[in-house]
């Protein structure tokens, strides 16, 4: 019998993630059903999906092959352990990935979300070098204004100082670099910042201090996200990889959302061409119809593990939830869907539009830089004096109620579209982030 004290559509009960709750529940906006590019409300009004969802449905919704796959998993295998027994997609997902992933990154880790993917390549850094002998190798460098998700080891690697500042003291022994932004020399610079390969020195700094002998990893996302699309400038990356492989400290790239074609290769590893020795990525491989999440290592890394009686477990660490059938379903019905129409280097092809269209909003109110790299934009406002956040987020509800998804961050709206957009949906979004530009006090 249905309980009479619930009420259907009281917004209460949930508290929503990194939501500001009581403004939303004054005026919720609210998407319940999905085709292709759009979102629709409940009263039918259709939504642009400027965003991929939160970056993770890069090949656009309710796409047959995934809905398909699911149902039939949910018919042939609803859930089976991966701890001392195995099933078959599980491996044929590995299989598919390894042949996606850079040369070399042949073995995989399943979880269920960025964040635990996280976890997993940091532990796995730890354990990699203890299980050499070099237990003495256990600091972790992140970066400032770094995103790695929520968890304790994700928050302690990140550098973004809401999402640190109220959980007391994390993790002992991490260290950040300093961020990559230089507004002053690269703003409204198209794709990779001509200045600043300088900034990959910090690490060099930061290593002194601690002696390189010390540190197990460094963690950073090829593109910042999160804190708002930070593009690397030109040769950085390369240059943190080779302060890395001087001292023997792995480098993790995490890629949950640069990874499944958002930059028009699989990875950012191919389109920097930088091999990180693992790279952590969830989101797109599911296109985020299920949570999952994988981890790539380098093989070395997987063997320093292989050894020992046959009979032991090599590595503590798992999910109930690791390699889950259906998720490996839906991630087999993405893959098959990325490849038949060519989704993981599509942004390639549309960067360029992408990239003019975006810097077509130089000058309009407020703008004070332009970002963008593959699939990926950003537009920074200027923030209103002693009301950090505001203008953006007004942004984003004018934006809402003409039709159009976006994301802000501080007082950065970033776009990151599903793969299949058009290029008249790329001019609808940016007409209507113009409209509600000029409109916004
Ligand atoms: N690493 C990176 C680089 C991410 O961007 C995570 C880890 C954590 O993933 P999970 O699946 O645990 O959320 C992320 C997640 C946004 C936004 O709008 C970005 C994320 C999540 C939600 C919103 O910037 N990134």
């Amino acid at each position: 019998m249905p309980d009479s004290t619930i009420v259907p559509n009281d917004l209460s009960s949930f508290w929503m993630p990194f939501t500001a709750n009581r403004q939303f529940k004054k005026n919720p906006r609210i998407l319940a059903s999905a085709d292709r590019m759009h979102y629709k409300t409940p009263e039918g009004r259709e939504i642009l999906d400027g965003t991929a969802g939160l970056w993770c449905v890069n090949a656009g919704h309710k796409r047959p092959k995934i809905v398909e796959a699911i149902q039939r998993q949910a018919e042939e295998l609803d859930f089976a352990p991966t701890f001392q027994m195995g099933h078959p997609k599980a491996f044929e997902l590995a299989n598919r990935l390894n042949n996606l992933a850079p040369d070399g990154l042949d073995h995989v880790m399943f979880t269920n979300s960025g964040s635990e993917s996280v976890e997993t390549a940091l532990k796995t850094a730890i354990a990699y070098h203890r299980a050499k002998g070099e237990g003495q190798r256990f600091r972790l460098i992140g970066r400032e204004r770094g995103y790695h998700g929520v968890n304790f080891g994700g928050i302690s690697v990140g550098g973004i100082v809401a999402n640190r500042k109220m959980f007391g003291t994390m993790l002992a022994g991490v260290d950040h670099m300093r961020h990559t932004h230089d507004p002053q020399r690269n703003a409204f610079s198209k794709g990779q910042p001509e200045h600043g390969v300088e900034f990959a020195e910090d690490l060099e700094r930061i290593l002194a201090l601690h002696d390189p002998s010390t540190v197990a990893a460094v963690i950073v996302e090829p593109v910042s996200g999160s804190t708002g699309v930070l593009v690397p400038p030109k040769g950085y990356l390369k240059r943190l990889r080779e302060i890395c492989d001087k001292h023997n400290i792995l480098l993790i790239f995490d890629e949950v959302i640069t990874g499944y074609g958002r930059l028009g290769a699989p990875f950012a590893a191919q389109y920097f061409d930088v091999i990180p020795d693992m790279i952590v990525s969830a989101k797109g491989l599911t296109n985020g119809v299920l949570p999952m999440g994988a981890v790539y290592v380098k093989n070395h890394i997987h063997d320093a593990f292989m050894h020992g009686p046959e009979h032991l477990i090599e590595f503590f660490h798992g999910y109930t939830y690791s390699g889950h059938p259906m998720a490996c379903a839906a991630a087999l019905g993405t893959l098959d869907t990325y490849e038949e129409e060519g989704l993981l280097t599509r942004a390639s092809e549309l960067a360029d539009y992408w990239e003019s269209s975006i810097h077509s909003l130089k000058g309009h109110p407020h703008v004070i830089d332009i970002r963008n790299i593959g699939l990926v934009g950003a537009i920074e406002l200027e923030t209103i004096p002693g009301e950090p956040t505001k203008r953006a987020m007004n942004a984003m509800v004018k934006a809402f109620e003409k039709g159009l998804l976006i994301r802000t961050t501080g007082d950065i709206i970033a776009l990151s579209p599903p793969l299949i957009i058009e290029k008249s949906e790329i001019d609808q979004i940016f007409e209507t982030v113009s409209g509600v530009l000029k409109d916004l006090d």
